[in-house]
């Protein structure tokens, strides 16, 4: 009995410290230009902790959530760090990060980088899987093919910490001097999930949106930011479910 439970804690305490590192942007050793996550095609069973470390120079991107047929566009109720901008040089005191922890191991997450500028990095290649199938029709290939074949801009709403099969319970952090962090207007309201689209709002440095609520799906890309918009009561009601996410 003792035995078991031992076991047991033994188990959910490897779990909760399994973790995978994602570089997001150029990694020297990985070859393949800036636009890339390395790994970008991996297995990661639940608890697991994917940390996407934004150490690309010069780099401003994203870790957005996507499907397979719809690769380059953010899925609602998908989970999005925002954008993290890196400045070429001088090197930062501190890489930014965001903890993605897997809550559903049994379907693919698909995920792109929503970064339009200077060029579409979604369909330059900068894509990446977990837990893709190996073989059939929707392999890690095929969501590339996909992504390259995609046509049109690359929708800038902003999803959630929350996301589905994975969430994150902080935002992008740290933000040292020198690096930004940038939100956009929230996707539409698809379901009760989309309430987690607030940041932080103090790390936020692009300029206000002018139309915070109305951003439709097929809008001009937003360049800027409505998170400081977003009211104290919110972001706390978002936090509380965030950490019950978590603590669930
Ligand atoms: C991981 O969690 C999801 C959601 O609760 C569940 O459906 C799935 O079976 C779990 N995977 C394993 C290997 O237990
Ligand atoms: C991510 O997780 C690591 C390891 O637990 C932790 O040291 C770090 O502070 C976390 N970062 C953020 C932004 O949550
Ligand atoms: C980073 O990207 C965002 C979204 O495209 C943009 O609003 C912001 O101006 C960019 N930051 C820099 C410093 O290029
Ligand atoms: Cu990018």
């Amino acid at each position: 009995m003792l035995f078991t439970i031992g076991l047991t804690a033994l188990a959910l305490a490897s779990a909760a410290f399994a973790q995978t590192v994602v570089v997001v942007g150029s990694a020297p050793t990985s070859g393949g230009g800036i636009f890339q996550y390395a790994p970008n095609n991996f297995k990661a069973t639940n608890g697991t902790v994917i940390t996407f470390r934004f150490s690309g120079a010069p780099g401003n991107h994203t870790v957005t959530q996507s499907t397979f047929s719809d690769p380059c566009n953010p899925r609602p109720g998908g989970f999005d760090s925002g954008w993290v901008f890196i400045p070429a040089s001088p090197p930062l005191s501190a890489t930014p990060e965001w903890n993605l922890t897997i809550t559903d191991d049994s379907k693919p997450i698909w995920f792109y980088c929503k970064q339009i500028l200077p060029s579409f990095h979604c369909s330059s290649g900068m894509i990446g899987a977990i837990n893709a199938p190996a073989t059939g029709d929707n392999t890690f290939a095929a969501f590339q093919a996909n992504a390259k074949a995609f046509k049109g801009t690359p929708n800038q709403g902003e999803g959630g910490l929350v996301g589905i099969g994975a969430s994150a319970s902080a935002p992008v952090g740290p933000v040292p001097s020198g690096a930004h962090l940038y939100t956009a207007a929230p996707l539409p309201i698809s379901s009760t999930l989309s309430i987690s689209s607030g940041k932080a709002a103090s790390t936020v440095t692009a300029p206000p949106m002018t139309s915070l609520a109305s951003t439709p799906a097929t809008s001009a890309p937003a360049k800027g930011s409505g998170a400081s918009a977003l009211s104290t009561s919110s972001l706390v009601a978002f936090m509380a479910v965030a950490v019950g996410f978590v603590l669930a």
